[in-house]
């Protein structure tokens, strides 16, 4: 059985989403933030950055919900989450799922904290994150047309992020993909 490390009000929400949406049988660990036992030296074994999510299956141990995404969905075929090796479209689903994480969220959190993104860092200003998505989605309805993919999760989870915070991207297109990955039966929630 596999363990989530988690607590409803982190990013492991996205982890749990992306075990649903494979159909994966697993134990939740709650994780104390306000008695902080993502500090302890338990949890660093698991993960070094003593942040949530962390997931633990037999040996393998993993961090960052990226490559936990990215782990499960070739873990669980048979969910169809995510092109398969060989399949053209690996590619950018990699590159969707590396960006997901190392531009639009830095993005985003710069721009929910009003703080400017310098160019030197290694992300874009939050316009141009919004303008990256805008084309890559398209006409949608998801990143790779009709099919939902684990893509979806990390890209659509920020967005939700950004909801939970009370705010919308003001760009039609990617609001209404938010409200669609929102209606998902094994999605995240607001509030
Ligand atoms: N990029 C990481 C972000 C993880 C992260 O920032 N987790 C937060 C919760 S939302 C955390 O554990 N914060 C507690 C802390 O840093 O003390 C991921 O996606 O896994």
């Amino acid at each position: 059985m596999m363990n989530l490390y988690f607590n409803p009000r982190s990013r492991a929400v996205i982890a749990k989403w992306m075990l649903d949406e494979c159909g994966a049988k697993y134990d939740l660990v709650h994780i104390d933030l306000q008695k902080r036992e993502h500090k302890s030296p338990e949890f660093l074994a698991i993960n070094p950055a003593g942040k949530l999510p962390a997931l633990v299956d037999g040996e393998t141990r993993m961090f960052e919900n990226a490559a936990i995404c990215l782990y499960l969905a070739d873990k669980f075929p048979e969910a169809n989450l995510a092109p398969k090796l060989g399949d053209p479209r690996r590619g950018r689903y990699l590159s969707l799922m590396v960006y997901s994480t190392s531009q639009l969220e830095p993005s985003m959190g710069d721009f929910l904290m009003n703080l400017e993104t310098a160019p030197q860092r290694g992300w874009t200003d939050f316009k141009t994150a919004l303008d990256a998505v805008e084309r890559e989605l398209g006409n949608g309805p998801y990143l790779f047309g009709d099919w939902f993919t684990a893509a979806d999760v990390m890209v659509g989870s920020m967005f939700i992020w950004m909801r939970i915070q009370g705010k919308r991207t003001g760009r039609p297109s990617i609001d209404a993909y938010v409200d669609r990955v929102l209606a998902r039966p094994n999605g995240l929630k607001l509030g």
